[in-house]
């Protein structure tokens, strides 16, 4: 029986389109790439099924599904066409950058995504195969840091700040005794521990989420709040009400009764947190630069329908007037927000909000913040990392922090490193606030002594509410049609979406193709060799056959 396919190709509705050819294939939309329209060359796909496979997403988890179906081709000599979709017209989705004073020449400031650890091996392991630069978090940053429940400080250190070097700071032992950290360490470790089997060869391979939670033995951990977990540990309740929840306010947005105890843990884990300099999406450009697809900007999908049973996937966007064939999708974005239309039974994907968070750049040449707002003696230093608890409010029926953080992010600087001095000669610092509302001007003129040069604001759907959960979103959604961020409720970071991404991947290359991302992934009882190299990632290497 002759596929339908060919009767509809007939009627020139699914010939594919080529558009400009610009570096690393990235077609522009005719109207971004000159007033040319894009070149059609009819082509009758020789197939029911096109070997073509569709990426929704340009962010970590699209880019890196690129370069792992490369790598997957590559090794297994398919022939496999990657489309990337992105309705930016940008790569890095929630990673992006900007320049103060939208100056190309100053050092730009991350606007989402900002950090990532050394057992972050997929970003680690690209910022060195791909030449960037890894710059420390707060370098040159000589901070002090506060916890702030909206009415008084209830801790303050100095030199460092809680996002890069949380545990030594001796003063935090003092106020919280010695087993409170020190247990905590442990239960993180633990934590990275079990993190670090995403990358052996023996990977644990998943088809849903909560198989991988079982085989990350993170099911309790997400299954109940943070609050709840340390409780359980018995660890002191200002520690956790206090510190971790200063660490999961900045990181996540959320308080320590709510957010589950996973996303405690990996709040609490960034020692040494890294930025790449000139900004992280460049690893997602990278992956992109380094993959065989080709990459549609400022190109919205629309609408994706089945074009039968058991036929191909059809695609619309708007970079093409007609709709384009797919053997397969990979959505990676969050679902709800997408807007597609999608035209075919699909698992459901639960409902899944996010943290609308607002992130508020600017630039001060005030040093600290304004002693008074945080009710501090008059000539007092306010500390220049500002984290907040809401143990003020649930406690104390305190007022409640106006803003989850405020952080000062270094000077504002010239590319080749020189401060940059405003109109009265005065050097600038970078401040990062995130706050659930907006921000006014007034109060960014009081809270930094009038003393506010740029600001720059923006809201995010920044990332998951991490609640407390047994079910999770489904990761294939159809035959064909796979979602990297079903794996977001777990937990949410570039990196983690770079390792959904290549378990789809995985996943795809073995039901479509036969085939996989590495040739000897189906080799067993690799658990047991302790004498795996250590450098080892899996998908960047493969094991020996
Ligand atoms: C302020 C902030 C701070 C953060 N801090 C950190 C941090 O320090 N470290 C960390 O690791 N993570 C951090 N995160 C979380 C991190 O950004 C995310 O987990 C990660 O970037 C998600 O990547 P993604 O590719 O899954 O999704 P996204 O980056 O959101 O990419 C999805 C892409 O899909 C595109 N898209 C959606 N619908 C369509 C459509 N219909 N057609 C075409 N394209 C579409 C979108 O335009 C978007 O570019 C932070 C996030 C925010 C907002
Ligand atoms: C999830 O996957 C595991 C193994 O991969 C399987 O045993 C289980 O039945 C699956 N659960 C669902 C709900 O599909
Ligand atoms: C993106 O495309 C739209 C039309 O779909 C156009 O109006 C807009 O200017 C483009 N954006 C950029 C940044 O080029
Ligand atoms: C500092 O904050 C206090 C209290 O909010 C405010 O009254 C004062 O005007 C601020 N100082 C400056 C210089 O803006
Ligand atoms: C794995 O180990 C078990 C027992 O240790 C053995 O029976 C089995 O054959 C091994 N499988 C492979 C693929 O080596
Ligand atoms: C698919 C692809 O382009 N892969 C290339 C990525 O970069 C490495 C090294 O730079 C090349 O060896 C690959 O061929």
């Amino acid at each position: 029986m002759r596929p339908p396919i060919v009767l509809l190709a007939t009627t020139a509705a699914f010939y594919p389109t080529y558009a400009f050819q610009l570096p690393f294939n990235l077609k522009l939309p005719a109207f971004l790439s000159g007033s040319q329209s894009p070149i059609t060359v009819p082509q009758l796909p020789d197939n029911a099924t096109p070997n073509r496979v569709a990426i929704i997403g340009a962010g970590a988890a699209g880019s890196s599904a690129a370069f792992w179906i490369s790598k997957g081709k590559e090794r297994y000599g398919l022939d496999v066409e990657i489309d990337v979709y992105d309705k930016n017209p940008y790569i890095g989705g929630r990673s992006i950058t900007v320049h103060p004073y939208e100056d190309d020449n100053l050092e730009p400031a991350e606007l989402g995504a900002s950090i990532f650890i050394k057992n972050n091996k997929n970003l680690w392991r690209a910022v060195d195969e791909f030449g960037l630069e890894r710059i420390g978090f707060d370098e040159g940053v000589d901070d002090t840091m506060g916890i702030w429940d909206g009415k008084e400080f209830v801790l303050t250190t100095s030199g460092g700040s809680l996002l890069s070097n949380w545990l030594s700071k001796v003063k935090i032992l003092w106020r919280y005794g010695w087993r409170a950290p020190t247990k905590t360490q442990d239960l993180v470790n633990t934590m990275v521990d079990r993190f670090l089997r995403l990358y052996s060869p023996a990977t644990p391979r998943w088809s849903n989420i909560s198989s991988a939670v079982s085989d990350l033995e993170w099911t309790e951990v997400v299954a109940e709040t943070a609050a709840e977990y340390f409780d359980l540990q018995n660890i002191d309740k200002r520690w956790s009400r206090e510190l971790v929840e200063a660490a999961t306010r900045v990181n996540y947005g959320q308080n320590v009764d709510k957010i589950h105890a996973l996303g405690g843990l990996v709040s609490l884990a960034p020692n040494g947190a890294s930025s790449v300099k000139g900004g992280n999406f460049q690893i997602f450009e990278n992956f992109i630069a380094n993959s065989t697809a080709s990459v549609y900007l400022n190109t919205t999908v629309k609408s994706i329908s089945h074009f039968s049973p058991a036929g191909p996937w059809v695609v619309e966007s708007t970079a093409f007037e007609q709709p384009r064939l797919y053997r397969s999708v990979i959505l990676a974005a969050p679902f709800h927000q997408t807007n597609i239309n999608f035209k075919a039974s699909l698992v459901p994907v639960p409902e899944q909000p996010y943290v609308h968070l607002h992130v508020t750049l600017l630039s001060t040449s005030s040093p600290s913040p304004n002693a008074t707002y945080f009710n501090l003696a008059k000539g007092s230093k306010a500390p220049t990392s500002v984290l907040t608890t809401y143990d003020g409010v649930r406690a104390r029926g305190g007022p409640e922090p106006e803003f989850n953080s405020l952080t000062y992010h270094g000077s504002v600087r010239a590319k080749d490193g020189e401060l940059r001095r405003n109109a009265q000669g005065d050097q600038e610092w970078v401040v990062k606030i995130f706050s659930e509302e907006r921000v006014s001007d007034e109060w960014l003129q009081k809270v930094f002594d009038g003393k506010v040069g740029w600001v720059y604001r923006k809201e995010w759907d920044a990332y998951t509410v991490l609640s407390p959960a047994v079910e999770f979103p489904p990761v294939k959604l159809a035959e064909g049609l796979y979602y990297v961020n079903a794996f977001e409720p777990v937990i949410s970071t570039m990196e983690t979406e770079t390792i959904a991404a290549r378990n789809v991947v995985d996943l795809l290359l073995k039901e479509q193709y036969g085939a996989g991302l590495c040739k000897s992934s189906s080799s067993a009882n690799l658990t047991e060799d302790t004498s795996v190299d250590e450098d080892f990632v899996y998908g960047w290497d493969c094991p020996a056959a």
